[in-house]
C-alpha cells in the first residue's frame, strides 16, 4: 500500500503495513495485530511520549540488567517485528541473553523469529531447544530455554501475557516488563513496568545503562526506593491528564 508522507500518521500506518507483512510471513501472530492496536490506544492516551514516571522506570529497569547475575531478554513476535536492532544492542550492552519465547508457540514460529533476530544481527538466540519449564502454566506456554529464563534472576519481558508474567514472578525471578496498559496483569505482577511504547522504551533503556554502568551506587538506590504501584499510578494519572487535555 502507498502511504503519502505527509499523512498526519504516517509512521503508525507504515507500523502497521510492516506488521501485516510479517504476519504473512509468519513472524508476528495474527492477534498480534490486535495486541498492536490496544497498544496504540493506550500509546494515544498518553499523548504517545514518554513520561517522566515512565522514564523513571526505565532507569530503575537499567540499574536491574546491570545488577543480574544472569539477565534475560525475552522476543516475541510482535517485539522482533518492531524493534529487533534495538533489543539485540540492549542485550548486546548490558550484557543480556536473548530468548525467543512464543505465546502462540509453533516450531516453524519459533525457528521464523529466531531466524529473523539473527537477520537483524543476533547471535546465540535462545529459543528453539526448550529444555526447562515454568511452574504454574498447564500448557506448552510454560516450557523455555534452561540456559536462558531457566537460569535468568532478571527477565525483561516486552508485550508479555499476563500468566506468563506472573509466573516468572513467582519463580523468584525480577520482572521487567514494558507495556503500554498500566492496569495489565502484566504491568501488576512485574517488579518495574515501563508504560512506554516499545520502540520508544527500548532506546531510552539503553541510554540508562550506558549512563547507570559505572555507577553501582546510584543502581542500587533507584531500585530501593522503586515502587512498582506507585509508578503505575502515576502513569494512569498521566493517561487522564492527557484525556482532560484532549477534551
Ligand atoms: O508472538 P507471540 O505468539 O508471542 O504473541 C505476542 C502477543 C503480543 C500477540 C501476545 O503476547 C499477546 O496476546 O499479548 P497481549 O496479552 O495482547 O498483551 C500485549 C500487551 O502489549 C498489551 O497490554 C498491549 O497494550 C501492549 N502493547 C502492544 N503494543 C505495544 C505494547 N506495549 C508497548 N509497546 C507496544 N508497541
Amino acid at each position: 500500500m502507498e502511504i503519502s508522507k505527509d499523512h498526519p500518521r504516517y509512521r503508525s500506518l507504515v507500523t502497521r503495513e510492516r506488521l501485516s507483512e510479517l504476519v504473512r510471513e509468519g513472524v508476528v501472530a495474527p492477534t498480534g495485530l490486535i495486541a498492536h492496536g490496544r497498544g496504540e490506544a493506550f500509546d494515544y492516551m498518553l499523548g504517545e511520549r514518554t513520561t517522566p514516571a515512565a522514564d523513571e522506570a526505565a532507569r530503575v529497569a537499567a540499574a536491574h540488567l546491570l545488577e543480574a547475575r544472569w539477565p534475560v531478554i525475552t522476543v516475541n513476535g510482535n517485539a522482533a517485528g518492531l524493534c529487533a536492532e534495538g533489543l539485540i544492542s540492549l542485550a548486546r550492552a548490558v550484557p543480556a541473553r536473548l530468548e525467543v519465547n512464543l505465546f502462540h508457540r509453533t516450531p516453524e514460529r519459533i525457528e521464523r523469529v529466531c531466524r529473523y533476530l539473527e537477520g537483524a544481527g543476533a547471535t546465540d538466540v535462545l529459543g528453539r531447544e526448550q529444555d526447562a519449564r515454568l511452574e504454574g502454566i498447564a500448557s506448552d506456554r510454560a516450557s523455555c530455554s534452561a540456559e536462558g529464563i531457566g537460569r535468568a534472576d532478571v527477565v525483561l519481558i516486552p508485550l508479555e501475557d499476563g500468566d506468563r508474567a506472573a509466573a516468572l514472578a513467582a519463580a523468584g525471578k525480577t520482572v521487567l516488563a514494558i507495556d503500554l496498559n498500566p492496569l495489565s496483569r502484566t504491568a501488576v505482577a512485574a517488579s518495574v513496568a515501563v508504560v512506554d511504547e516499545l520502540t520508544r522504551a527500548v532506546p531510552n533503556i539503553m541510554r540508562h545503562v550506558e549512563d547507570l554502568r559505572n555507577r553501582p551506587e546510584e543502581r542500587r538506590r533507584l531500585i530501593s526506593e522503586f515502587s512498582n504501584d506507585r509508578n503505575l499510578e502515576r502513569m494512569r494519572d498521566a493517561m487522564c491528564e492527557t484525556l482532560h487535555q484532549k477534551g
